[in-house]
């Protein structure tokens, strides 16, 4: 049987855990990462003619990583060889958790959103246009409620047909300043290691923001004062460094696309007085 690796991916609270416990039941084996105490999660389990091979990263708010549990993820989805993104959204929160899935997005994977908390997102009166979402993303999005295993066949169904269709997410704009800037280190990286294929988004960004640690694993050669000029761009321009001008435009694009998605009540004017 074919196997679709999944790497499982969320913010913290998401209902992650919740969700794999759902999906795996009693097929879940729990071990640890390699070197480091944090718990690692692993499944598989056969679905039409595939094995789902589900493994749990660290829940995590971004890819430049602040704790062991972000670094875990980061190395995992640079580094490490997977077939698909199955990325737990709470959707009470979407816009923040789109953040997070706006840089997965810069991975070039095929990409699941599991739309989870989708109970309670009902329960507060949020509309969430997924059909709308999944065009602009280019991703499917599957609604789940993880601890009453809602929407469990439709996530696996979803996993199976990007794998299939390798269904790769949108390349979102980030601006011509920053269009430039790729198109500029696309250029000099190619220089630099002719036997270079493609370069992701995320590998781009990742040296733009000199994320050594992560550069390094990767091998990639290159000069650093010359990426250094070109990342001072932004600076010369818009007067912040790189990561906070990054960061700006990833949330912006993140709440661009929560404000076409979701419609939320109207808060009353007796709430507010
Ligand atoms: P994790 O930190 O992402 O692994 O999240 P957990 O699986 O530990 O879930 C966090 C909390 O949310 C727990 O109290 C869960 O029972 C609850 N939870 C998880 N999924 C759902 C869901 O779909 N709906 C609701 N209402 N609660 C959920
Ligand atoms: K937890």
């Amino acid at each position: 049987m074919k196997e679709i690796k999944i790497a499982v991916v969320g913010n913290p609270n998401t209902g992650k855990s919740s969700l794999i416990n759902a999906i795996a039941k009693a097929k879940l084996q729990v071990g640890n990462w390699p070197g480091v105490t944090v718990e690692k999660k692993e499944a598989k389990l056969s679905y039409k003619e595939y094995t789902l091979h589900f493994i749990d990263l660290p829940g995590a708010y971004s890819l430049t990583p602040y704790s062991i549990d972000e670094a875990i993820a980061r190395d995992f989805l640079f580094l490490e060889d997977y077939d698909v993104i199955l990325c737990v959204v709470d959707t009470t929160n979407l816009e923040r958790n789109l953040y997070f899935v706006v840089q997965l997005m810069e991975l070039e994977k095929p990409l699941v959103l599991a739309l989870n908390m989708f109970d309670e997102a009902k329960r507060l009166g949020y509309k969430v246009d997924i059909p709308l979402l999944e065009q602009i993303l280019e991703v499917r999005a599957v609604p789940t409620v993880a601890v009453k295993e809602q929407g469990i066949e439709e996530l696996k169904e979803a996993l199976v047909e990007v794998f299939e269709k390798k269904l790769v997410p949108k390349r979102l704009p980030y601006g011509e300043d920053l269009e430039n800037l790729i198109e500029k280190v696309v250029f000099h990286l190619k220089a630099f290691n002719p036997d270079l294929e493609r370069i992701s988004l995320g590998v781009i960004f990742k040296i733009l923001e000199g994320d050594d640690e992560l550069i390094n694993k990767l091998g990639l050669k290159f000069d650093k004062k010359e990426i250094e000029n070109i990342s001072s761009h932004i600076k010369t321009v818009h007067e912040v460094g790189l990561n906070d001008y990054l960061l700006d435009i990833r949330y912006g694009l993140a709440t661009g696309v929560t404000k076409k998605v979701l419609q939320r009540p109207e808060i009353r004017r007796e709430t507010l007085t």
